[in-house]
């Protein structure tokens, strides 16, 4: 073990380890007898990742005995969203954690495998479809794709996060005050005991966060080099794909497919289900939905519905895939890459000595309190089924602390605002409009473009971040609509596509959810910072005057 809290053994030793790793700025070199800085944790946190072999002690901050002897309220296993949130909340309301991580950071999958990547894979899509497009105008030159790489991108990537892993570690320690072992797994013995680095820790309570997994089809040849999911894409990939076919309808099949697909690799999906129409998406709106697939359509994504893929072909390496079509003919196609979206399951071999309730699916049941089946033990993030959406494994893991520490607090995330990636920002929130007409008889909408109008020649939405292609080709700047109850003029659902709207449709969901609703003369009263990218305030101000207000 080494004891990153106290100052012979983490900091003079730890420290001295560190500044053989590499270079450090003055600014990220900590001082004598002072604790790690982030620029250190992050060296160290670099070289723990790239040879795992090679550091396999366990990093310990926990209270020297003296320190802090109270009894633990909650152990958290797994140290990503739900385990550092929840720890952190725990923590800040006077109690005692301690929480446990197999990687050697905390922030979990986030930071290492799936949101942050996704991101900045996302972000690539965004420029690269603006550079094709915009080529030989302005100042953009000829787009050659042979420049945009996948594994250079990744490879960006991986060289860069060990600095927001060297955050959660350093911001948990400092600031939060949270006391942690990484770089170990965590062996549960029982519903208050876990075993961790040779050392048993009993707590009052367990909080379960350890994530979920990529599902693999079953088809024959599904081991072969060439098949990646979002976390092994990352850590695995060491060639250039030239094609890829992409299995799944997910959203994390739609957002990797557009990237792939930017950076000039011709990409497949091949879906059960048409996309944005599975169970895993609520509120989808029609008029969203065919705007977003019929724009990665208009980009070249091929999106082949009612297929399923029957095996993967090649002698060792991925050669190309067979898939069954709508028609139910079997049809092949030739590709070095295969990328698999088609959902997670938590693997819960960890946690058989306590005897959970399991749903059909393989999750962990947990009630709105966070428990689980077994009284003293709490299930938060992945473990608990979809949305596996940030702000739901956060605010379980906190939902968890706060019922340990004595409050009564229920998480309902039924509803909740949504997001995704092409190679445009989508967003949305609240009802779609059929769901809206099931429930009102008064319903209007304002939607840019109008119903009536040609997309390829209005102008409009223009929302920020768009405005290249509202003067260049208008149906590339994006779509919106406002779906609002006329009778009560309360707004009931919003949908956006384009840059920049993911910000507001934080608050707009709430506002919306408030029990006394938000109306348009509501939205119409806030004070618009020109041009914004959804426009929905000056749009409702231009019908807040109508007594019986009707569509724009
Ligand atoms: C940079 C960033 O916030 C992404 S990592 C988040 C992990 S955690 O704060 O534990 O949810």
């Amino acid at each position: 073990m080494i004891d990153v809290r106290n100052p012979a053994d983490g900091f003079k030793s730890l420290r001295a380890r560190i500044s053989s790793l590499g270079p450090l700025a003055d600014g990220d070199r900590g001082a004598d007898g002072a604790p790690l800085t982030v620029g250190e944790w992050a060296l160290l946190l670099d070289d723990m990742i790239a040879s795992p072999g090679d550091n396999t002690e366990a990093l310990w901050n926990v209270a020297a005995p003296g320190e802090d002897d109270r009894e633990y309220d909650a152990i958290f296993v797994g140290g990503g969203a739900s385990g550092r949130f929840g720890s952190a909340y725990l923590r800040a309301r006077g109690g005692r954690q301690l929480t446990i991580d197999a990687w050697p950071f905390l922030g979990g999958s986030c930071p290492h495998q799936a949101c942050v990547p996704h991101h900045l894979f996302s972000e690539c899509a965004r420029e690269l479809d603006l550079a094709r497009h915009m080529q030989g105008r302005l100042w953009y030159p000829p787009f050659d794709d042979k420049q945009a790489s996948i594994l250079e991108i990744i490879e960006l990537f991986k060289a860069g996060r060990a600095l927001p892993h060297a955050i959660m570690n350093w911001q948990s320690k400092e600031q939060l005050d949270m006391e942690y072992i990484v770089n170990t797994p965590a062996t549960i013995i029982d519903e208050h005991t876990v075993e961790v680095d040779g050392q048993r820790f009993r707590a009052r309570n367990l909080v379960l966060c350890t994530g979920a997994t990529t599902i693999y089809p079953d088809v024959p040849g599904m081991g072969k080099k060439g098949i990646y999911d979002f976390a092994s894409l990352i850590e695995d990939l060491d060639y250039e794909p030239n094609r890829c076919v992409i299995v799944g309808g997910s959203k994390v099949a739609l957002e990797y497919g557009s990237f792939f697909h930017a950076t000039g690799c011709k990409t497949t999906i091949l879906t059960r289900s048409p996309l944005m129409q599975t169970a895993s998406l609520h509120h989808v709106d029609e008029g969203l939905r065919e705007y977003v697939v019929a724009m990665m359509a208009d980009r070249g994504i091929e999106i082949l519905v009612g297929t399923e893929l029957v095996e993967v072909l090649g002698d060792g390496r991925v050669t190309g895939v067979r898939y069954r079509t709508a028609e139910g003919d079997i049809q092949q196609i030739d590709t070095d890459f295969l990328f698999v979206g088609t959902g997670e399951r938590p693997d819960l071999s960890m946690y058989e000595p306590l005897g959970l309730k399991v749903d059909e699916r393989g999750f962990v049941v947990a009630d709105a309190t966070m428990r689980t089946s077994v009284p003293s033990v709490y299930a938060a993030g992945d473990l608990v089924g979809p949305p596996m959406e940030m702000f739901k494994a956060r605010k379980c893991g906190v939902g968890a602390a706060r019922n340990i520490m004595g409050e009564h607090y229920e998480f309902d995330y039924a509803s909740y605002p949504d997001f995704l990636h092409t190679t445009y920002e989508v967003t949305w929130c609240g009802l779609s409009e059929a769901e809206a007409r099931a429930r009102y008889s008064n319903v209007i909408k304002i939607q840019m473009p109008p119903d009536d109008a040609d997309p390829e020649s209005f102008a409009l939405p223009a929302a920020e971040g768009s405005m290249l292609y509202a003067f260049t080709r208008p149906i590339l700047s994006g779509w919106l609509k406002l779906v609002i109850d006329a009778d009560s003029r309360k707004i009931l659902g919003a949908h956006h596509v384009g840059f920049g709207a993911k910000d507001a449709f934080q608050y707009i969901d709430y506002l919306i959810r408030q029990p006394q609703g938000w109306t348009m003369d509501d939205m119409a009263e806030l004070n618009e910072l020109f041009l914004n990218p959804e426009h929905f305030i000056q749009l409702c101000r231009l019908r807040a005057g109508q007594l019986n207000p009707v569509n724009l």
